[in-house]
């Protein structure tokens, strides 16, 4: 039994999530979490609402709500919409909590004791009508790069090129719509993490088994084009943890906050002592500081493409900065991105199916299975109602419920609801089950290495086994000349139900309850030995024939959806 440190790139508060944001880090971290909570060993799984930041403050602006209040609703909402995708973090904490304030101004204290923090006098552009100086997307203007229009102030949407507000033609502030701006000298906190170039670039390297896509965008930051850039790490905003130097006040820095990128990831520690003012767990040091014990705590990140420069460059800058014994990432594990039916999902444009949407229409069971069978690990992927009805009608409706209904019904219209006795097993049931302790080994081992797709794709097969077992032995053949061959049959058939229940939890935790329940079973240790695990179901076991597990989705309703969603959210 080890002990496993979890957390999941965590979701910018303005607003539900789309399907590629859950698929993107949620999800794939849910499933790492339930496989290794189910081989028995110690785990924390830690998410978050990231609360700070400009799009929060314009997103609670277009609400008409205090920030404050739009951050705890939202919360609340995204709290929720998690829930019913049964995700299983430990605990949901928020960015804006004040142990994250404490620590993120302990951070900040200890790396300018370090000489890591520089002040940075700037001109940054300020608008008089407002009152207040523009940061972010709180200017947008035409691009220099392609003279798209509406460019933000840190990143033109059109021609993706960062930019910085000052660089914009004809500026205007996105609040008033004021363009009588002018630049003021105006001084921020850089973290100078050029000084950590050599320290981060030899940790990288070390990292031989991280996958490629998180190591090839680390080197691409290290090394190309201007090499790792010293960052500013504050912002003119009033939303957000107050720059301080540990609890002492910062000259010179009143009225400013820490940016965003700054204080988020120093929300996955924040949030395990939040897990603990919470009366959740016990001491939370014990995850995060070396010193206290996690030195034997695996820690691994999950995240989209977009997030791994601040996961491999700007957050270990600030722990190995800080020289204080905090625990860094073992692993991270990083997607890219789905796409929704020929374009992009877009939150701005309300383009795709959105996750509260998701549950209007199916359980979650569906779709976590879509999604993790279709994970986009080693290029994009798309979502397309076309696959969507394919995976579930077939994988999910003809392979695994129906394979379960057929043996139940049958083994009631013949023997009754419970498991019959008589028949030995003979050479077909002794492939089988080889073929599932191997089946059940390669399982285990992709899941182990986090291969998402490859994973689904050996518990679809390992479902199918029990279907094509079926289908060559026909126990409703067998019973009109052999009864005993037939209970025999049925019995080791029963048996892979509960089998199939314990192996597919992770990605279908639902529909593995329901069916534990109809079955009687209540252990649901990890099948270790396939044959003995073959046996849970004793003859005379009682059971119930469960409900129908997977409706199939008609061509109708794929139709209707495809329609709903093809337009802008409304
Ligand atoms: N909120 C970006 C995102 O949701 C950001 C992740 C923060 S992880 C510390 O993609
Ligand atoms: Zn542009």
């Amino acid at each position: 039994m080890a002990r496993h440190l979890i957390t999941s790139a965590i979701p910018y508060i303005n607003g539900v999530k789309h399907l590629g944001n859950l698929i993107g880090s949620q999800l794939p971290a849910d499933l790492y979490a339930r496989y290794l909570r189910a081989r028995g060993h110690e785990v924390l799984f830690l998410c978050a609402t990231d609360e700070h930041g400009t799009p929060a403050e314009l997103a609670a602006a277009k609400a008409g709500k205090p920030i404050d209040e739009y951050c705890a609703e939202m919360h609340d909402v995204q709290a929720e919409i998690a829930q019913g995708f049964r995700l299983s973090f430990d605990h949901f904490g928020r960015s804006s909590s004040p142990q994250n304030h404490r620590l993120t101004q302990h951070f900040a204290g200890v790396l300018a004791d370090n000489g890591l923090i520089e002040e940075v006098t700037e001109e940054q552009v300020y608008s008089k009508v407002d009152g207040r100086f523009l940061p972010d997307r709180y200017i947008e203007g035409t691009c220099p790069n392609c003279g798209f229009e509406s460019a933000r102030g840190d990143q033109c949407d059109n021609c993706t090129k960062q930019l910085d507000p000052a660089d914009l033609i004809e500026p205007r502030s996105v609040i008033s719509g004021s363009t009588d701006l002018e630049k003021r000298e105006t001084k921020h906190l850089f973290l100078r993490q050029s000084q950590m170039k050599d320290k981060l670039d030899a940790w990288i390297e070390s990292k031989t088994n991280w996958p490629v896509l998180t190591t090839s965008i680390a080197k691409k930051w290290l090394h190309d084009g201007d090499g790792l850039q010293d960052r500013g790490i504050t912002r003119d905003l009033n939303w957000g943890v107050p720059v301080k130097r540990g609890d002492q006040d910062w000259p010179g820095m009143e009225g400013k906050v820490f940016y965003v990128w700054f204080d988020a990831p120093i929300e996955y520690i924040a949030c395990a002592q939040e897990w603990v003012d919470a009366g959740k767990g016990q001491d939370w040091e014990r995850w995060w500081r070396t010193d206290k014990g996690a030195d034997d705590v695996t820690y691994t990140q999950f995240m989209g493409k977009d997030n791994v420069p601040f996961h491999t460059l700007s957050f270990p800058a600030t722990i190995m900065g800080s020289g204080e014994p905090w625990k860094l990432v073992d692993y991270i594990k990083s997607f890219n991105y789905l796409n929704y039916d020929g374009g992009q999902f877009s939150t701005s444009r309300g383009r795709g199916v959105f996750m509260d949407q998701a549950l209007e229409i199916l359980p979650a069971d569906y779709w976590r299975w879509w999604l993790l069978s279709h994970t986009p690990e080693t290029q994009d992927a798309e979502f397309t109602w076309e696959n969507f009805q394919a995976s579930v009608n077939k994988d999910l409706a003809d392979v695994l419920g129906n394979f379960v209904s057929r043996i139940t019904k049958f083994c009631r219209s013949k023997f009754g609801e419970a498991v019959p006795e008589a028949g030995e097993y003979g050479p077909a049931e002794r492939a089988l089950i080889d073929d599932l302790t191997h089946r059940v080994a390669r399982y285990a081992a992709q899941m182990e290495a986090m291969e998402v797709r490859k994973s689904a794709a050996e518990l679809r097969a390992i479902w199918a086994a029990g279907n094509e077992y079926l289908q060559a032995e026909a126990p409703w053949t067998t019973f009109k000349t052999n009864p005993d061959r037939a209970a025999a049959q049925v019995r080791l058939a029963l048996n892979l139900i509960p089998l199939y229940a314990v192996l597919s939890a992770p990605f279908i935790p639902d529909a593995s309850t329901k069916i534990l329940e109809a079955m009687r079973v209540d252990d649901t240790s990890w099948p270790d030995d396939v044959s003995a695990a073959l046996a849970r179901m004793a003859p005379g076991h009682a059971f119930e024939v469960p409900e129908v597990l997977f409706a199939k989705i008609s061509d109708e309703d794929r139709e209707a959806w495809a329609e709903r969603f093809a337009g802008a959210r409304d």
